[in-house]
């Protein structure tokens, strides 16, 4: 009989909804979701436009809500948790 051994990973994700001001079309959403997703560490970033908020599922261990704000405001928009 093989032996065989699973090794599983468990990454365990943090969600945070930020709530976003500036955002008035499809381009700023376009952005901001561009921004946040390219964060290393976010799993997925929604970006909703008429809400003003984005809701975005991250690894804790790579990154957390301050860096995802910086990327935000980077874009010229105001976020806060
Ligand atoms: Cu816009």
């Amino acid at each position: 009989m093989p032996h065989i051994q699973l090794c599983y990973i468990t990454i365990i994700m943090n969600t945070v909804i930020l709530k976003i001001e500036g955002m008035n079309c499809q381009h700023c959403v376009a952005a901001v979701t561009k921004a946040l997703s390219s964060v290393p560490g976010v799993n997925k970033a929604e970006v909703d436009l008429a809400k003003g908020s984005a809701r975005v599922e991250f690894d804790p261990a790579k990154t957390g809500a301050a860096v995802l704000i910086a990327a935000v405001e980077d874009q010229g928009y105001t976020a806060r948790q």
